[in-house]
């Protein structure tokens, strides 16, 4: 071999390394979650007694953003100084070889006591994009959630962040300061998170979810965008013992430059409803869903469901100092009034000082003291559209997957709403039964017994033993998950389903009862793109006289390659602790925490 070879065969390895380490410029990063009670929202003078406080995460609503570079490795301490246990997850983070820092409770660790911490460890392997973290236990992440961005390189880091410092960037000789993710171009980025408000405690409002006077849900009394609300006073809307009476001032600002283009990244870190989003006067281009990357898709409305997040590039072309209404609009369900709004204002010309807004409140969100938009357009919302566009984007880089073969196995999941007990409490059964129930974290009820967990499958491809759906290492699965009437309405509602561990993709849908015989080579979607969160539409919309009719289903595909116990649940929280999750058992043989 002549020494050109050696060397060419020495860079080939090096460059095999790189590939497959991907890590030349990762760094660790530790991040701390202090969990701490306090009064809710944040901007309102409540009148509220000490034990109206909510937990948040260092005394604020939402908590600081994670930030972070693809391929990092990521240390998050989460300390509770609350008084309630809790647990927190990442959520659309997929825990590639990493299940015991997933959050979920009694699944993948034990709740983390008052006084006690936890330390999540992991690695962002292969997805970067919008995400969020929060709470997993009881209704806590109403309150306790923030922002989890993941740059796929330093180049798309926006300047202004990390205390002013400008990371490291190797593009600004080429594209000047313009940040780039993809063939995507933009100035600079926002978040606008999205979240609800009750004013109802939430012990009260667990109690009544969970108790025998349910009668459905009760909406949000106001929806918060970065954590405010825009409404001078708030107060409970419906039923419930301590009603908070909160006086507030100021809305979210969101501040741009004219002539400037954002990537406003919007998170729905919302547990009940789907809501519309709009910025009067300004068309949106969406370019993510879910930490997927899109073409590109113009809107002047997002839907968001709760669990989801959207990246769309929103072009400031609007005459600086002039300011817009951001508003929310409640869809799927027509029983409330509550609304929620923010401000997008735009920076006077030549001024480096910021308008009405006070910087840092909370850290890295801004608020304005302007009671109003100076133009009062408000957008009109349409009626809300059964798939919305999800029928017709595409990812920006066509799936090598082949959704038209065959699956594995066809996984058919029928939740229905049930009377049980004899204080007839409302649960939601999947398949007739109730929901996994674990006092020991069912991960470590593995590490004791490594075996447990290859039971025989029952039909529908439950394993009794474990309380799971087990899935092989490469497995196909395809889950139809299906959505049935109401007990108390008889009517039909929505259900935003979140996978933890691993994305799905939505390839079919339809109204009624799936049918595997005439429905399973039914392809509704042209373009899979893979997601964590998605609505299941409601479906038929037609009332029915009894509860349990199924209205209609949704197909998502699983390709099962991250083993782990993996929570499969709908992000209504209030449904979820209903019972309306199944955990996914993936691959056993190979998880990494079983095997050290
Ligand atoms: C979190 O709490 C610890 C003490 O438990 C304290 O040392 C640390 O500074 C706190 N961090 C933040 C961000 O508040
Ligand atoms: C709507 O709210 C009213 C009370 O404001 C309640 O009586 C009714 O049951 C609710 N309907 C639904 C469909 O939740
Ligand atoms: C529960 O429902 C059954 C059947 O409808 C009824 O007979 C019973 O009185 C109910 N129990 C309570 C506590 O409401
Ligand atoms: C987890 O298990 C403990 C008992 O070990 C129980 O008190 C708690 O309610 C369970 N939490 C959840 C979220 O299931
Ligand atoms: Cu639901």
């Amino acid at each position: 071999m002549h020494s050109a070879d050696h060397v060419s065969v020495f860079f080939m390895l090096f460059l095999a390394f790189i590939v497959m380490v991907g890590r030349v410029d990762a760094k660790e990063r530790t991040f701390e979650l202090n969990i701490t009670k306090g009064p809710w929202p944040m901007n309102c003078n409540n009148e509220q007694q000490q034990d109206d406080q909510v937990m948040m995460i260092n005394g604020q609503h939402p908590g600081p953003p994670i930030r972070a570079t693809l391929n990092d490795d990521i240390h998050v301490v989460v300390r509770n100084h609350g008084d309630e246990p809790t647990t927190v997850h990442y959520h659309g983070i997929l825990q590639i070889g990493t299940v015991e820092s997933d959050g979920m409770p009694n699944i993948t660790q034990s709740e983390i006591q008052p006084g006690g911490e936890f330390h999540a460890r992991f690695r962002l392997i292969g997805q970067s994009g919008t995400f969020f973290y929060h709470a997993h236990v009881a209704l806590q992440d109403d309150s306790i959630q923030g922002p989890f961005i993941v740059y796929p390189t330093e180049d798309a880091w926006p300047p202004n962040v990390n205390g002013g410092e400008l990371e490291k960037r190797n593009n600004v000789e080429q594209e000047g300061l313009r940040l780039v993710d993809g063939p995507y171009r933009y100035d600079d980025e926002r978040i606008v998170q999205l979240s609800e408000y009750w004013a109802e405690n939430p012990h009260d409002r667990i109690n009544y979810y969970l108790g025998a006077e349910y009668q459905g849900f009760i909406p949000a009394d106001q929806y918060l965008i970065n954590g405010h609300g825009g409404s001078a006073s708030v107060s409970a809307t419906k039923s419930g013992k301590h009603k908070r009476q909160s006086a507030c001032t100021g809305m979210s600002a969101v501040e741009v430059a004219h002539g400037k283009v954002y990537r406003v990244r919007v998170i729905g870190a919302l547990s009940f409803s789907t809501l519309g989003f709009s910025v009067a006067k300004h068309k949106m281009t969406i370019i993510e869903m879910d930490g997927t990357l899109i073409e590109p898709y113009e809107t002047d409305y997002l839907e968001v469901s709760s669990g989801q997040r959207y990246s769309v590039l929103l072009e400031a072309n609007q005459a600086p100092g002039s300011s817009y209404n951001m508003d929310v609009m409640p869809f799927w369900i027509t029983n409330t009034t509550a609304t929620g709004r923010g401000i997008l204002t735009y920076q006077e010309q030549e001024s480096e000082s910021r308008l009405d807004v006070a910087e840092n409140f909370p850290k890295d969100f801004a608020l304005t003291t302007q009671q109003a938009a100076t133009d009062a357009t408000e957008f009109q919302f349409p009626e809300p559209v059964n798939q919305w566009i999800f029928q017709s984007v595409k990812p920006l880089e066509e799936e090598k997957l082949d959704f038209n073969a065959k699956p594995d196995r066809t996984i058919v999941l029928m939740p229905m709403e049930h009377l049980v007990g004899e204080m007839n409490t409302t649960r939601w059964l999947i398949n007739g039964r109730h929901m996994p129930v674990h006092e020991t974290p069912l991960l470590e009820q593995l590490k004791n017994d490594f075996h447990a967990g290859h039971n025989e499958r029952t039909s529908d491809g439950f394993d009794e033993d474990l309380q799971t759906y087990p899935m092989k290492y490469g497995e196909v699965v395809d889950v139809v998950i299906h959505t049935t009437t109401l007990i108390n309405h008889g009517i039909c509602a929505g259900h935003p389903w979140h996978s933890h561990g691993f994305v799905h993709y939505p390839i079919a849908h339809g109204m009624g009862e799936y049918n595997h015989e005439t429905d399973q080579d039914l392809r509704t979607y042209e373009h899979p793109v893979a997601k964590d969160t998605t609505f299941v539409y409601p479906g038929t919309t037609a009332l029915a006289p009894e509860a349990g009719i199924p209205c209609g289903w949704t197909k998502v595909r699983v390709f099962a390659n991250n083993p782990g116990l993996w929570a499969f649940h709908c992000h209504i929280t209030g449904h979820m602790l209903q019972g309306m999750i199944v955990i996914i058992e993936m691959a056993t043989d190979q998880i990494k925490y079983l095997q050290q």
